[in-house]
């Protein structure tokens, strides 16, 4: 009796094996974005594939302004260099269809701001203190970072 019960047991493990792929969606749209089309971006080659180039704002009358495109490589540029203490303004434009990124959420600040297509739109906030704050869709998968210094 015991024997039949390990038996029956054992393939229970490989079913719950299986990766959460609740968003098919984002699950669609993930595989072109590997590595490869990363030389076509242009500029540096060969660095390291999880650094994230940083892009300085627009300073103007002491608001930090940043446009923000989304397109089927996510959040572009996905990091963005701040001053703590001043105001941001991310002009954030979602220029494809293609990705579920249709929000942007900062869950930090409060911020769940839908982005409607080809429509600038605008999120402020004030960073108070050095860090690196993180916004993705609404799914958590593709993200961007505000670097705070
Ligand atoms: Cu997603």
């Amino acid at each position: 009796m015991k024997m039949r019960l390990m038996g029956a047991l054992a393939p229970l493990a490989l079913i719950v094996a299986t990766p959460a792929a609740a968003c098919a969606e984002h699950a669609k749209q993930a595989e072109p974005t590997k590595q490869s089309k990363h030389a076509a971006h242009g500029g540096a080659t060969g660095t390291a594939s999880t650094e994230k180039p940083s892009t300085s704002p627009t300073v103007k009358n002491g608001i930090q302004t940043v446009e923000l495109a989304v397109t089927t490589k996510g959040f572009e540029p996905a990091n963005v260099k701040v001053k703590a203490g001043h105001p941001v303004r991310l002009v954030v434009t979602r220029k494809t269809d293609k990705t579920c990124a249709t929000e942007l959420v900062a869950a930090d600040l409060g911020i769940n701001q839908p982005l409607p297509l080809n429509t600038p739109v605008t999120v402020e906030f004030v960073p108070s203190e050095s860090g690196t704050l993180r916004y993705a869709c609404a799914m958590d998968h593709i993200s961007g970072l505000v670097t705070i210094q």
